[in-house]
């Protein structure tokens, strides 16, 4: 039975509107809508309590944020990425004429393999820019450890890690820069925003004057900036979601530990392992459809939808595979086996805050139901031709 109202991959949480009020009539009665106002600077200063971080700057989407970082580095020539994630991450290299050198990815965590990193690295090569995939570090030390031996500068594009901690630390702390997404979908969200965290304040500084056109004081121009500047808007929602972030992550992961128990033991179906040394936000929750579960992945998406799931492929497909990438040497197929498998069968499930526990469990039956033989032929819906 299809249910009335879809169920998505995500539903961004927003606070009760009435506490948003406040924030409003201050901004309708001071008129400082953007340029760096005073909920802009409060919500840098509580971010850095929060994630436990020296220096941020707020951007108006990760993007944006992305294309600074590479900016305020001065990297050129070639960098080395993941094609295993959200296509903005390799845009950002074009955005820059910075030629994008993909490596696979490890299959267990779907982020960057050190091995293939190293093995890519040519003269050319100047950073590294990996994704913390679904907000699970990647090998920090060893990545590190490479661009110490090679002398590149690490870019994390950290858009899933929100609070994400590692050993205690918060993850954003490696790496040369680390950029956050704050967009709709995500666990932390101001409709639109991202954030580079940066380790000094030197560099916060240039990149706050890259943002802002490249603009030091109101006549001197050093930089070729950009627009990339988050409203007060955005930064007075991101103040308030901020008191409610906890529960937020604290509800994504009871909705996590509760599909385990319900889709362990699905033959075919995997689930990814947490990493053992930090801590998790829950944005995603991803299963691999392996070619012993009863339907392919497409099959298993398609069947979801049928009955008002809407799960969705996140990575699929790889970047490396988009027009303007796959003519690239590192784009061929043959050198990113693990992601390129990866993408075949990954299905992220619905996971966010509101969703009630008979969803997770209707989810979880359909899942279950759809990789049971039997149950296959049964459950076939009738395909109409899009
Ligand atoms: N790096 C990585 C690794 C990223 O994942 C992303 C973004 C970026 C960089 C760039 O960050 P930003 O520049 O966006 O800050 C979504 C998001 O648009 C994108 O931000 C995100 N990654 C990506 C993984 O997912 P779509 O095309 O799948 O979004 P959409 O509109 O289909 O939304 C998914 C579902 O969420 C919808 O079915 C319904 C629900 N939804 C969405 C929006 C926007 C709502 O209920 N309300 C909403 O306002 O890309």
């Amino acid at each position: 039975m299809t249910a009335a109202k879809p169920l998505y991959v995500t539903q961004p949480e927003l606070p009760p509107l009435e506490e948003f009020m406040p924030y409003l009539e201050q901004i309708w009665s001071s008129r400082v809508l953007t340029n760096g106002g005073p909920f802009h600077q409060q919500l840098e200063a509580a971010l850095c309590e929060h994630l436990g971080v020296k220096h941020i700057s707020l951007f108006a989407n990760a993007t944006i944020a992305l294309v600074t970082a590479l900016q305020s580095l001065r990297i050129t020539g070639e960098v080395i990425t993941t094609p295993y994630s959200f296509v903005a991450t390799a845009h950002s290299l074009l955005w820059n004429g910075i030629k994008p050198v993909f490596a696979d990815v490890d299959p267990d965590t779907l982020n960057l393999d050190p091995r293939r990193i190293e093995a890519a690295i040519t003269p050319q090569t100047t950073a590294i820019m990996p994704v913390h995939c679904y907000g699970r570090p990647c090998d920090v030390q060893a990545i590190q450890r490479i661009a110490d031996d090679y002398n590149l500068k690490v870019i994390y594009d950290a858009a899933h890690a929100f609070g994400v901690q590692r050993q205690g630390e918060s993850l954003l702390a490696h790496g040369d820069l680390s950029v956050l997404s704050f967009h709709a979908t995500k666990v932390f969200n101001t409709f639109e925003g991202g954030a580079i965290v940066s380790p000094d304040a030197r560099t916060k500084q240039h990149i706050d004057h890259l943002k802002n056109f490249g603009f030091v004081n109101e006549t001197t121009v050093v930089a070729t900036g950009i627009n990339g500047k988050m409203s007060e808007f955005n930064a007075a929602l991101g103040l308030l979601q901020l008191k409610h972030v906890g529960a937020a992550i604290e509800r994504r992961r009871v909705i996590d530990h509760r599909y385990r128990e319900l889709l362990r033991g699905v033959p075919g179906l995997r689930m990814l392992e947490r990493a053992p040394d930090a801590t998790a936000n829950h944005g995603y929750f991803p299963v691999l459809v392996g070619p012993t579960f009863a339907m392919s992945r497409d099959e298993l998406y398609q069947h979801l939808r049928d009955h008002g799931v809407v799960a969705r492929r996140y990575f699929y497909p790889l970047i490396s595979d988009f027009p303007m990438y796959r003519g690239l040497p590192s784009a061929n197929p043959a050198n990113l086996p693990a992601a390129r498998e990866a993408a075949s069968q990954v299905l992220c499930l619905p996971i966010f805050p509101a969703m009630q526990d008979e969803d997770v469990q209707r989810v979880a039956d359909l899942v279950r139901a759809a990789g049971t033989p039997q149950q296959r032929r049964a459950a076939r819906p009738t395909v109409v031709a899009p």
